[in-house]
């Protein structure tokens, strides 16, 4: 598998991210992405802002491209994670 660089904006009280933070946990992928919290650090909202225009979570960066939408997300994760 190649080298993905991930990072995933959300937040733990918004469902879609718990969805795709509970599919990282099944996964146990949690060490292969930075996870960044925007309630928890204003930074990480500000950065998500800059990148997409607006601060919709769950959003994940797949070597710097952005993919929305929880679904696709966990589909993506699985893709490439499930052994
Ligand atoms: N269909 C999207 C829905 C994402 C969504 O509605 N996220 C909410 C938080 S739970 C959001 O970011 N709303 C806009 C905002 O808070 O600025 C998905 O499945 O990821």
């Amino acid at each position: 598998m190649a080298d993905l660089e991930l990072e995933l904006y959300f937040y733990p009280e918004c469902g879609f991210s718990k969805s795709v933070l509970n599919t990282i946990q099944n996964l146990s992928i949690a060490d292969r992405i930075v996870l960044k919290d925007i309630r928890q650090n204003l930074e990480f909202e500000d950065e998500l802002i800059a990148l997409c225009g607006d601060s919709t979570v769950p959003t994940l960066t797949v070597n710097g491209e952005i993919m929305h939408e929880s679904e696709a997300i966990k589909r993506f994760l699985v893709d490439q994670f499930l052994d």
